[in-house]
């Protein structure tokens, strides 16, 4: 089995610090998460950034400040930055800090219902996204909030516009999108092309149980305040280190050891 790879999910762009206290805003907050997260075991963080006041941003200035700093702690994680934002925000503001060049950056391949709002993703935005992850040469992960985003990874990978065989994302169990459990899982590892690599994120109480289950299988994980404020019923995570703690201690349980950097890079075939 491969070595696992954990992926630190550290503020997304609808968690509140009315929802928990412990999530960061600034710039230096974000990098000073990510170092702690980085020592739990996380080899990647997805990255969101906010304004001063906790608004959801994707401002290329944000995005630049907190990798300096993130660099300047000295922490190797793989950066990936979210060009998902917020809902409502333009292609041009989700996509505008590619040109920072992160190793990694997002391209959901479809529209979901998401809480009482939609998350937009019509082919064009999905296509100008992949084209400008292209120019930068920044590598793709396929964020999948139901199969029909696999299916439409996979048209996208035929017509020539997305590398094969890919890194996907599974994200499960949020309303609107497709269920979290172990089945639904189970079912999307079907559809994916030989030698792809994917993670899940399990959406509140479903993100522990399906990344139990991705340690067993042989995926990998991504854990963190954007998709779960809870390290145990009714306990709210200090951070998102908790989380990748929680799940790098699992991993030991079950004799999964964690990838190392150089390990993680090879994987996800970077440079
Ligand atoms: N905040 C969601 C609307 C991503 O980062 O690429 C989109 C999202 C996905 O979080
Ligand atoms: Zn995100």
């Amino acid at each position: 089995m491969q070595p696992l790879m954990i992926t630190a999910a550290i503020c997304g762009a609808e968690v509140f610090r009315s929802d928990t206290p412990y999530v960061p805003y600034t710039p230096r907050e974000l990098a000073e998460e990510t170092v702690r997260c980085r020592a739990a075991g996380a080899t990647m963080v997805h990255l969101h950034m906010r304004e001063a006041d906790g608004a959801p941003s994707q401002r290329a200035e944000l995005f630049a400040e907190t990798v300096a700093l993130i660099k300047s702690a000295g922490c190797d994680i793989v950066l990936q930055f979210s060009t998902g934002g917020a809902v409502g925000m333009t292609v041009d503001q989700r996509a505008d800090a590619l040109r920072l060049r992160p190793d990694m950056a997002t391209l959901t391949t479809g529209s979901v219902n998401f809480g009482e709002d939609v998350f937009l993703n019509s082919p064009p935005m999905i296509r100008a996204i992949a084209a400008r992850q292209r120019e930068f040469g920044v590598r793709p992960e396929v964020e999948c909030f139901d199969s029909g985003m696999v299916d439409a990874a996979l048209r996208l990978m035929k017509d020539g516009l997305l590398d094969l065989p890919g890194h996907f994302n599974f994200v499960l169990g949020m309303a609107g999108g497709m269920g979290g459990t172990t089945a639904h899982l189970d079912f999307l590892r079907t559809l994916l092309p030989e030698g792809a690599t994917w993670s899940v994120a399990g959406i509140g109480r479903f993100e522990l149980p399906l990344a139990a289950h991705a340690i067993a299988v042989g995926g990998h994980v991504r854990v963190g305040l954007e998709d779960n404020l809870y390290v145990q019923k009714g306990v709210l995570a200090k951070g998102s280190y908790e989380l990748v703690a929680a799940v790098a201690a699992m991993a030991k349980e079950a004799g999964r050891p964690l990838a190392t950097i150089a390990q993680a890079r090879a994987l996800l075939r970077l440079n």
